[in-house]
């Protein structure tokens, strides 16, 4: 069915909040483009390693909304479904996870409504990374507006294991078998050693 006839009268409103989450990724990526140059200027070293964008698909979309018992209307997904929008933040060491977040935390463009620790409280499966979700402000031609969207910040440690794990359910379905998802947990602890040693070999270069 042509997305335009699943939508039917509601399609324009879908296409207008769908544009409002396009230009929080280009206002968010762009800030962050900012901030890591201005970093790298002042002080020669930027926290931020690299920075992916993602928009949420329209399966992916539905799919929440049916989990969340939610209608399929437009101010249902603009209230309910905060990760539509999606930026995640990569860095080399843990400590530049909470550097950034301080700077955003700065920030009057931007409104943090929810901070979710999983590097102090890791999911069980051992998903590490620091979750915001937050609004930002976009200057439209005519008014401002506060579009809400998701940054994730997590090492280039974490990454690698979440991108792997994701892979692996993905390809299993959801599926792992109990001792192959204990040995992704240990994995992730893994990842989260290595981080606590970089993060040390750095304190001493830094001493010295
Ligand atoms: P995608 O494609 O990455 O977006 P909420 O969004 O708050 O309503 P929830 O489930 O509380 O729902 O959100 P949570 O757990 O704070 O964040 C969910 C996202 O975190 C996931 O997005 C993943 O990106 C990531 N995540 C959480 N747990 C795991 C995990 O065990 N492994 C991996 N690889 N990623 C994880 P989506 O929507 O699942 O998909």
């Amino acid at each position: 069915m042509e997305i335009e006839e699943f939508f039917g009268e509601q399609f324009h409103h879908w296409r207008e909040r769908f544009r409002y989450y396009e230009m929080a990724i280009t206002e968010l990526e762009s800030d962050l483009g900012i901030i890591d140059l201005d970093w790298q200027t002042r002080l020669g070293y930027s926290p931020i390693e690299h920075v992916k964008t993602r928009m949420k698909t329209l399966p992916s979309i539905i799919r929440k909304m049916k989990q969340k018992q939610l209608p399929l209307e437009v101010e249902a997904l603009w209230d309910n479904v905060h990760d539509v929008a999606g930026v995640r933040i990569v860095t080399s060491f843990r400590d530049d996870i909470y550097a950034i977040l301080e700077h955003l935390q700065t920030r009057d463009d931007l409104k943090i409504d929810v901070i979710k620790d999983y590097i102090e409280y890791p999911k069980p499966s051992g998903y590490r990374s620091l979750h915001l979700i937050v609004r930002t402000k976009v200057y439209l031609a005519e008014r401002v507006i506060w579009v809400p969207a998701e940054i994730q910040i997590r090492t280039l440690a974490m990454d690698f294991w979440a991108a792997t794990e994701h892979k692996l359910q993905y390809k299993y379905q959801q599926q792992i078998p109990e001792a192959s998802r204990h040995e992704l947990t240990e994995a992730a602890n893994m990842a989260d050693a290595l981080d606590t040693q970089m993060g040390r070999i750095r304190e001493q270069i830094l001493k010295n």
